[in-house]
C-alpha cells in the first residue's frame, strides 16, 4: 500500500518539534458540521480503497459523499482538484490556518517552503487565494457579506485589517456584492479570520467548489416596490450552509461553486438569470402569497455561458432554506466530478431533467413542492438605478447609492463610510453587484450635508452615466489568469468618454479580464472582455467587445460584437466612441444633438 503523503510536510516536520502554538483551536474548535447531517456508512469497497491509498478522511468533508460518490472522488484519474482534495480536504484548512499562521510567525517556516497544493489550493476553503503570480507571499481574501450588508464596526474592522499592508493593502467590492481584502499575509490570517467571526463574518466557504456569497437586494427593507425583505433570507442561508461561518464539511466539497441569488423585485437586483439558483420573488395572483419562482442553472464560464431556465418551482418564504440545502446535497451527491467544465449546475439539471431533479430535492425535503406561478404583467417594468438619492419606503428616510469607482477601496475608504454610515444613517451599509454602495436610513435634513462629505467626492452619489454603469474584474494587477489588465484601464477609458460625449442615459460597461467573465460582460450594455489581439502583427492585449446584454424583468445576455480590438486605450476608446454614438444617442460635446 502507497503510504500517504503528509499534505503540508514542512508543517509536518515542524509540528514534531514544537508544541502546539497557544491559541490554536479557536476557529477550530467552533468549524462543526450542518445540524442533522448524516454521514453515509462507507461500503467495504470504499473502505478497501481508502485503506490502499492512506487517505486521511478525519474531519473531512468527503466523508459526506455516498459511496457512489466516493468512488468517483477517489478515481485518481479524475479531475485535478478532486485529487487534491482526497488526499487531504479543503476543510482541514479551517483548524490548519491557524497553525500554519503561528508557525510562521515563530520563524519555523514559511509561505514558500509549504507543499504547493496547500498553500495555492487548499487555503481557498479558508477564503485565502495566494496570489503567487502577482504578489507573492500575499493572499487576497475573499468574504462572505450575505445581501452585501454590513455594520459600522465591521466596515472599520475590514479598515483596520489592510491598513497594516501600505501601498499592499486595498480592498475591492466584488460583482458578488461581497468584500475582498488584499495584501494580506499568511501570518495574519488566523487573527483576520477570528476577528471575523467575532465580528459575524467569515471568510471561510468562500472559494473552491463552495457556495459563493449569496446575493439579494442592496435595497432590501427600505424600497417601496420590494416584495419580499431578502436580507433574512440571506443570512439564515448562508449559516445554514456554512453553520454560522465555522465551516460545514457536509456542504463544502461540491463537484464545483454555486451560486445563489435571491431577488426582492422585478429589477431583479441580484441578477437571477447569471446564478445557478436564481430566486424570484413572485406574488401569487391565486393566494396573494409572497414567495419565490426558482430558476436554475444560469452561469459563465470559458466553454458555456447560459442564462437560467425555470426550475418550474414556488418556494414559500419558509422553504427556501430547506429547498436550498437539499438541492446542494443533489448537487454534492449526483453532480459530475470528472471534467469541471460540466460540473456546474445546469450540466446536473439537464442530465436529470427539470422534474426529476425537482423530485429529487423533495425526496430529501419530505414534501411535495408547488409549480412555479405564472405572472402577466400588463406593464413594462424599467429597473431602477440605486445610485443617487432616493425615498424609502419609510416616511421622511432617504438612501444614497454612491458609485464607488471600478469597487475598489482603501483603508481610509472603510472607516470614511463607517463614518458616514454611523453620522447620517443607521450605521449599516449594503454593498451591490454592480460594485457600488447604498448608504440607507438617512434622514431628509441630513443629506445636503452628507453629500457634502470628502468620502462621497470619492466615490460620487451622482456620477456621470459611464462611471455609474462600470463594472470591472479584478485583472491582471492581482488576478492570475487575467489576459489583461482592467481596473485602471476601464476607468481611464470611461472618463476619456464622459469628457468627449454628451451621452443622454446609463450606458452599463462591464470589464471582464478573461472568459471566464467575472465581471459579467455579457450582462453590460457594452461588455469588454481581455482576448487576444494584433498590432502591427504584434500580440498586444486586446479585447472582444459585447453588446446589448438585458437585466431586470426580461433579461438577455449581450452577444459577440468584434474581436480582436487592441485594448490600448488610444484605440479602445474611439472605437467605443463610435458604439456610443451609434447604439446609444451619444453625441460629441458642443455638437448639436441630432434632431428628433
Ligand atoms: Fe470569478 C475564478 C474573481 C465573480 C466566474 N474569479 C476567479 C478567481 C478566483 C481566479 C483565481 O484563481 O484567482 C478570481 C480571483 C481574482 C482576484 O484576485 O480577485 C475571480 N470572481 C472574481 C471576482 C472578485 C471578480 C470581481 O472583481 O468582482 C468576483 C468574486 C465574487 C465573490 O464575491 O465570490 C467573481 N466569477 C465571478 C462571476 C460573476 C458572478 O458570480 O455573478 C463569475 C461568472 C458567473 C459564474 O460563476 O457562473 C465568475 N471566476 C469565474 C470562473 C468560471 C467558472 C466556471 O464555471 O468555469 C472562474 C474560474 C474557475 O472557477 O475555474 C473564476
Ligand atoms: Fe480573473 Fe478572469 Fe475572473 Fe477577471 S474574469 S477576475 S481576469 S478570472
Amino acid at each position: 500500500a502507497a503510504p500517504a503523503r503528509p499534505a503540508c510536510r514542512v508543517a509536518a516536520r515542524a509540528r514534531r518539534s514544537v508544541a502546539p502554538p497557544p491559541g490554536r483551536g479557536s476557529v477550530a474548535r467552533a468549524a462543526v458540521d450542518a445540524p442533522g447531517a448524516e454521514v453515509p456508512p462507507l461500503s467495504d469497497e470504499v473502505a478497501a480503497i481508502l485503506a490502499e491509498q492512506g487517505i486521511d478522511f478525519e474531519r473531512s468533508g468527503l466523508k459526506y459523499l455516498p459511496n457512489e460518490a466516493r468512488l468517483r472522488a477517489l478515481d485518481r484519474k479524475s479531475a485535478k482538484f478532486e485529487k487534491t482534495k482526497n488526499e487531504k480536504c479543503g476543510s482541514h484548512m479551517w483548524q490548519d490556518v491557524a497553525e500554519l499562521a503561528a508557525l510562521i510567525r515563530e520563524g519555523k517556516t514559511s509561505w514558500a517552503d509549504l507543499d504547493l497544493d496547500e498553500v495555492d489550493v487548499r487555503l481557498k476553503w479558508a477564503g485565502l487565494f495566494h496570489r503567487r503570480k502577482r504578489t507573492p507571499g500575499r493572499f487576497m481574501m475573499r468574504l462572505k457579506v450575505p445581501n452585501g450588508e454590513m455594520t459600522s464596526e465591521q466596515l472599520r474592522f475590514l479598515g483596520d485589517c489592510i491598513a497594516p499592508y501600505g501601498a499592499d493593502g486595498c480592498a475591492d467590492i466584488t460583482t458578488r456584492a461581497n468584500i475582498q481584502l488584499r495584501g494580506v499575509t499568511l501570518e495574519d490570517a488566523d487573527h483576520i479570520i477570528a476577528g471575523l467571526q467575532e465580528r459575524g463574518l467569515t471568510s471561510f466557504m468562500s472559494g473552491m467548489d463552495n457556495v459563493r456569497n449569496i446575493t439579494g437586494s442592496p435595497i432590501a427593507g427600505i424600497d417601496p416596490h420590494e416584495l419580499v425583505d431578502t436580507r433574512a433570507l440571506c443570512h439564515e442561508l448562508n449559516a445554514a450552509i456554512t453553520s454560522n461561518g465555522a465551516g460545514n464539511a457536509a456542504l463544502t466539497n461540491l463537484p464545483r461553486k454555486i451560486n445563489i441569488g435571491i431577488s426582492s423585485s422585478r429589477d431583479d437586483y441580484a441578477h437571477c438569470h447569471i446564478n445557478d439558483v436564481g430566486l424570484k420573488a413572485v406574488r401569487d395572483p391565486a393566494s396573494g402569497e409572497v414567495g419565490f419562482n426558482v430558476e436554475l442553472g444560469g452561469y459563465f464560464s470559458i466553454k458555456r455561458n447560459v442564462m437560467s431556465i425555470s426550475g418550474d418551482t414556488f418556494l414559500t418564504q419558509e422553504q427556501v432554506v430547506p429547498y436550498c440545502i437539499a438541492l446542494l446535497e443533489v448537487f454534492r451527491d449526483h453532480g459530475a466530478r470528472d471534467d469541471r467544465q460540466k460540473a456546474r449546475l445546469m450540466w446536473l439539471v439537464e442530465a436529470m431533467g427539470v422534474d426529476p431533479f425537482r423530485a429529487a430535492i423533495e425526496q430529501r425535503m419530505g414534501q411535495t413542492l408547488r409549480r412555479e406561478v405564472h405572472l402577466a404583467y400588463d406593464d413594462e417594468w424599467v429597473r431602477r438605478d440605486v445610485l443617487g438619492v432616493h425615498a424609502q419606503k419609510q416616511e421622511g428616510l432617504f438612501w444614497a447609492g454612491a458609485n464607488v469607482p471600478a469597487g475598489r477601496m482603501l483603508a481610509a475608504d472603510f472607516h470614511a463610510l463607517a463614518d458616514a454610515a454611523n453620522k447620517y444613517g443607521d450605521g449599516s451599509v449594503r454593498f451591490t453587484v454592480e460594485e457600488n454602495v447604498v448608504i440607507p436610513n438617512v434622514p431628509e435634513a441630513k443629506l445636503a450635508e452628507m453629500q457634502a462629505e470628502p468620502i462621497f467626492q470619492r466615490f460620487p452619489i451622482h456620477a456621470g452615466p459611464l462611471l455609474r454603469g462600470l463594472v470591472s474584474c479584478t485583472g491582471s494587477q492581482f488576478c492570475p489568469l487575467a489576459l489583461i489588465e482592467t481596473k485602471n484601464r476601464a476607468l481611464e477609458v470611461v472618463r476619456e468618454l464622459e469628457a468627449q460625449l454628451d451621452i443622454p442615459a446609463t450606458v452599463r460597461i462591464h470589464v471582464t479580464g478573461c472568459p471566464n467573465s467575472c465581471g459579467q460582460a455579457q450582462v453590460g450594455d457594452i461588455g469588454l472582455m481581455g482576448a487576444p489581439a494584433k498590432l502591427d502583427g504584434k500580440a498586444v492585449e486586446g479585447v472582444k467587445i459585447f453588446l446589448g446584454g438585458k437585466i431586470g424583468e426580461n433579461p438577455d445576455l449581450a452577444k459577440e460584437f468584434q474581436k480582436g480590438v487592441p485594448a490600448d486605450p488610444a484605440i479602445l476608446v474611439p472605437r467605443l466612441r463610435d458604439l456610443l454614438i451609434s447604439e446609444f444617442g451619444a453625441v460629441p460635446k458642443g455638437a448639436a444633438a441630432p434632431a428628433g
